[in-house]
């Protein structure tokens, strides 16, 4: 292994793999595949939002830094009892390879190890591999594999969590004009016709938009690029007081004003149909501009 990567033994058991090359610093849990750390060295600022005290625990997911959603969004189609978006950002994968790439960055190449309890909660046999570039922008490629005979249906996404000065600074751009689903208003439809700013709790799933999207901070005096590819939806979100106080892990009093949820991802009525023996990867990349 390289010298900019280390596995290394973290609490209850957890590993993490642990970057540091000459563009960036990142960690990434092995349990989920969980990004919960990534800086740019040219970077004042931290880009990804991680509570103060998340959760690291084997089987919970770690909040915030990039949440895996996988093989569905929110709550499971038809069975309740299934834990909410998905297993994949729960048990356990492997480090399959690491590269150093000659732009300095590091390759790193995960695959989920479905565990009994997940095999029975899918009906079809699958491949899923995460593939993770840290540099002066992080990549995410994740890759669904059908290894059965017949058709599944998935949806998925990169819950990230970015770290914000506050929430009623900042506003997102590169959703106007696509239409939404209001989670916080009975799942009404409506078309977005501004730039989104924050006066209180927010949860709206954008669909059928591949739009790259933006995080304009002015306090931190900087924008972060969300790119996306083979994406059609995008969640945008903020639990505001009352809901982030009573999660339990989202950190002090206002913590929660310092992230924002902004989520490249395909689910609704872009869920994604994966045929038999063929492959579909959606990917996401995060930069951040400073001014
Ligand atoms: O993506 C937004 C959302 O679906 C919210 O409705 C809220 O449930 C959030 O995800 C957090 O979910 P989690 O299971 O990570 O607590």
């Amino acid at each position: 292994m390289n010298k900019e990567i280390k596995v290394v033994d973290g609490e209850n058991g957890l590993q993490f793999i642990e970057i540091d090359n000459s563009l960036a610093v990142a960690r990434i849990a092995l349990q989920g595949a969980h990004v919960d750390w990534w800086r740019p060295k040219s970077s004042k600022q931290d880009v990804l939002w991680l509570s103060s005290n998340a959760r690291y625990q084997k089987g919970r997911s770690i909040r915030g830094g990039v949440p895996i959603c996988w093989p569905w969004f929110g709550k499971h189609p038809t069975d309740g009892s299934f834990c909410v978006h998905g297993f994949a950002r729960v048990i356990p994968w492997k480090l399959l390879e690491s590269e150093q790439l000659k732009n300095g960055a590091t390759k790193i190449v995960l695959k989920m190890l479905p565990t009994d309890e997940v095999i029975k909660q899918l009906t079809y046999s699958f491949e899923l591999i995460l593939t993770v570039v840290v540099g002066e922008s992080l990549y995410l490629n994740l890759k669904t594999t059908n290894l059965s005979d017949s058709p599944f249906v998935i949806s998925e996404g990169y819950h990230t969590y970015f770290y914000i000065s506050d929430i009623e600074k900042i506003k997102i751009t590169g959703l106007e004009n696509s239409s939404y689903t209001d989670k916080i208003d009975n799942f009404n439809r409506g078309i977005e016709e501004e730039p989104i700013i924050f006066k209180n709790e927010f949860d709206r799933v954008y669909t059928n938009t591949s739009n790259d999207c933006y995080i304009e901070d002015e306090i931190f005096n900087r924008v972060i690029t969300v790119k996306k590819s083979n994406s059609n939806s995008t969640v945008v979100w903020t639990p505001w007081q009352k809901k982030a106080l009573a999660m339990g892990d989202m950190g002090g009093k206002d913590e929660w004003r310092r992230m924002v949820c902004l989520e490249t991802a395909n689910l609704l009525e872009n869920s994604v149909v994966i045929y038999p023996k063929l492959s579909h990867s959606i990917a996401t990349e995060y930069s951040v501009q400073e001014y």
